[in-house]
């Protein structure tokens, strides 16, 4: 049966448009291929939509999920050596998932990089 989640949990904290490309599923390296996502951060976890956010709340009547990324645990740092583009960090997460973010506009990713570096530590490390 279903597991009710804390309203907290489900609270969005932030939301928005980045660049994303997956680098690494579950230890494994991708290649590297950079795309517009809509990005939503809650307290636990980040959600990564492929489409707009009107897209994205039209699929979720047909059931289809976003990419979820557990913060619990997970590792946020400046990547600079990681790309040519400016502005990119990097989430690590437990299960060895690797994301690059970037934003063009410096404010925007700082805003970013707080958010998600404040979410992590309020988090249990295990
Ligand atoms: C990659 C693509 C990426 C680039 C990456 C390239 O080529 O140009 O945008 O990353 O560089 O390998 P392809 O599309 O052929 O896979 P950045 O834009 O982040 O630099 P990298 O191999 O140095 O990561």
């Amino acid at each position: 049966k279903d597991v009710i989640p804390p309203l907290e949990q489900l609270m969005v904290e932030k939301e928005g448009y980045l660049q994303k490309a997956k680098i690494a599923d579950g230890g494994k390296k991708l290649r590297k291929n950079w795309s517009t996502s809509w990005v939503v951060l809650s307290s636990r976890k980040i959600e990564f939509y492929k489409e707009s956010k009107q897209q994205a709340l039209s699929n979720m009547k047909t059931g289809h999920k976003p990419e979820s990324v557990d913060l619990c645990g997970a590792h946020i740092e400046w990547a600079k050596e990681k790309s040519s583009r400016k502005n990119v960090f990097q989430i690590t997460t437990v299960s060895g998932n690797e994301f690059l973010l970037q934003s063009d506009i410096d404010f925007i990713i700082l805003d970013w990089f707080h958010a998600i570096k404040n979410a992590i530590d309020r988090l249990p490390k295990d």
